[in-house]
């Protein structure tokens, strides 16, 4: 029975899950559903997909082109306040173009890859799509249509566009900037931390005039602090006046002495901020 019961204990040890970092992943063995849709079981997927339709307007290819975009939140550490980003943030190329596209994620999260307002009578939703979960590497092709404009490229996770992963694609000479591509044009909501600084309180006030004070009595390099002088100072005057006042009370009377004494002292304190507050008010 002992046998049996440590045999299941191994075996259960043995089958506990196991934690491991998802390894890199080539999403080369893809299933086709047609329309250009194409997708794995383990997060790959690949929408709008054309290598071989030629768009209305194009004679013939213009150009075959290969491009490696890399997706990762070590990309947005070069602009502040984005989480996200491409490796590139702009891209160009000639009308017409047959372009493979081989994304990256380097994130253990979901990235995508999608390109908007293409024509839709060839690519579904007038969208060519990649899209990667974990680490991994995934490829499509397209081939642009004529006219010079400007394609949002972006992932469509949630959030990840608006912290910074995005990215536009001129054709020929396209038709402008986007607002909010990185590095490259201005963002539509500004971040502004005008209003985060707090107004002065009290506190910092009194705070700071004491510092002067102390900057103005003692000097700056002063071993001792202006605080530390003027408390002991305080301490040496006080100390023998409460010593003798004390002789002979009772430890009642000594204790509702010294309340009334911080009573006191407080009330002086309280004058000396309000009259403070009256300096720098002026
Ligand atoms: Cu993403």
């Amino acid at each position: 029975m002992i046998k049996q019961l440590s045999i299941a204990a191994i075996a259960l040890a043995l089958s506990a899950p196991v934690v491991a970092e998802k390894k890199f992943e080539e999403h080369n063995n893809m299933m086709d559903h047609g329309d250009g849709h194409l997708m794995d079981m383990t997060g790959g997927m690949v929408m709008g997909q054309n290598t071989d339709i030629l768009p209305g307007g194009c004679d013939s290819i213009a150009a075959t082109k290969e491009i490696t975009v890399h997706a990762g939140h070590k990309y947005s550490e070069k602009f502040p306040g984005t989480m996200f980003a491409f490796d590139v943030q702009e891209y160009q190329f000639e009308p017409c173009t047959k372009l493979t596209v081989n994304f990256v994620n380097d994130d253990d999260v979901r990235h995508q890859w999608m390109m908007h307002g293409l024509p839709r009578y060839l690519y579904p939703k007038g969208m060519f799509h990649l899209e990667v979960t974990g680490p991994g590497k995934i490829s499509g092709t397209l081939i642009f249509p004529p006219g010079d404009k400007t394609y949002l490229v972006h992932c469509d996770i949630a959030q990840h566009m608006e912290k910074g992963m995005k990215g536009q694609l001129k054709i020929g000479k396209g038709d402008g900037d986007l607002p909010s591509i990185p590095g490259v044009s201005a963002y539509v909501i500004q971040d502004d931390y005008s209003d985060s600084v707090p107004e002065k309180s009290l506190a910092d006030t009194v705070v700071e005039e004491i510092t002067d004070l102390q900057k103005s009595v003692v000097g700056n390099d002063s071993f001792f602090s202006g605080l530390t002088v003027i408390g002991l100072a305080i301490g040496l005057l006080v100390a023998p006046l409460l010593a003798r006042k004390f002789k002979g009370m009772s430890g009642g009377e000594v204790i509702t002495y010294i309340i009334d004494l911080i009573k006191e002292a407080i009330e002086i304190i309280i004058k000396a901020i309000n009259w403070l507050v009256s300096l720098v008010k002026k």
